[in-house]
């Protein structure tokens, strides 16, 4: 077996960045425990705020991102953070090589249920041009990130990793609080026949939207020729997870409500690391006719339309628009 450390130094990590990952995989064992005990650790409920985008914060939210957040700023390699639970750039420390972002728990709404919920994380080199905690810090295109990843609290909890090279799978062994790696390298096919999609925004998306989920629909009666099926988490660590492991397509595209006009999906701690794993498997992921690697921020807590997956499927998508 290979652990996560020995990974790290055979892909020839930088030292500094190797322990930054060593870090939030340390921290995410003990998310990942408390998550295990539920109830019973007192994590599961609201904590009654809301957080800058008008989210009602859960309590895990709230929990697991203080646990983030700290264990990071003791890293003199870290000189800022963001986080979908903060609402500016967290300076950390002068110096630092790197900065980091992160959805500390992803899927909030299947806290409750025990349902599939994860951390999304990604790392920048640190800007010299700008203070430690400017936004400007984060005005990076996903292309620069060098590594990002998620861990997905579910039946196991797994960490899917690249550090510019494969996207990897480890899976946590709880007892000893360090994960192994279990799958060298993921490998999304070209083809697929499963789609992620919340249908209930159905009347929200654009025509050509619209059509390409009725085409998928129809199945082998339609023009496409062979039945689809269908899958939702309501989280995207789940959804990209499943479509990492057997391909598909997910789609949390624009629509019409003002509110969510670009989506609901963040590009800077959820939409550009899947994008990157994605891409490092073999995938793609898109906004329109681009990469959302190259998407130029425009703020912190954007959001973006997302389209990912299976190459030959996701290039079908954007000839339809
Ligand atoms: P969160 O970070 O507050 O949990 O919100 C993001 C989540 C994604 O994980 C998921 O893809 C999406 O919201 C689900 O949205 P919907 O509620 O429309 O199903
Ligand atoms: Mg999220």
């Amino acid at each position: 077996m290979i652990d996560l450390a020995r990974q790290l130094t055979d892909d020839n990590t930088p030292a500094e960045l190797g322990q930054l990952v060593l870090k939030l995989a340390s921290v995410s064992a003990d998310i990942s425990a408390k998550v295990r005990l539920g109830a019973l650790a007192g994590v599961l409920g609201s904590a009654g705020e809301q957080n800058v985008q008008g989210e009602t914060q859960k309590k895990l939210d709230v929990i697991a991102n203080d646990m983030l957040k700290e264990a990071l700023l003791s890293l003199p390699q870290v000189r800022a953070l963001a986080s979908e639970e903060e609402d500016n750039v967290v300076a950390a420390n002068h110096g630092g090589a790197y900065i980091v972002a992160f959805d500390p728990l992803d899927g909030s709404s299947n806290i409750d249920i025990n349902g599939q919920i994860g951390t999304i994380f990604t790392v920048y080199p640190a800007r010299d041009e700008v203070a430690c905690d400017s936004a400007e810090q984060f005005a990076q295109p996903g292309r620069q990130q060098v590594c990002a990843g998620y861990m997905l609290y579910g039946p196991s909890t797994q960490m899917a990793l690249t550090t510019g090279g494969p996207s990897r799978l480890f899976t946590l062994v709880p007892e000893q609080g360090a994960y192994q790696l279990t799958q060298n390298e993921l490998n999304i096919a070209p083809e697929c026949q499963e789609f992620a999609i919340n249908m209930a925004n159905q009347r929200h998306w654009s025509p050509a939207t619209q059509a390409y989920i009725a085409d998928l629909q129809a199945g082998s009666t339609g023009a496409r020729g062979k039945d689809f099926n269908m899958r939702w988490n309501g989280a995207m660590v789940g959804d990209v997870h499943r479509v990492l492991m057997r391909g598909g397509i997910f789609l949390y595209p624009a629509n019409t409500q003002s509110k969510t006009h670009n989506g609901k999906l963040r590009l800077l701690y959820e939409a550009n690391p899947m994008a990157l794993l994605v891409e490092n498997a073999g995938g793609k992921a898109v906004v329109g006719a681009q990469a959302i690697l190259d998407v130029a921020p425009e703020s912190l807590h954007q959001r973006v339309p997302v389209i990912l997956g299976s190459g030959a499927e996701v290039e079908y998508f954007q000839a339809q628009q």
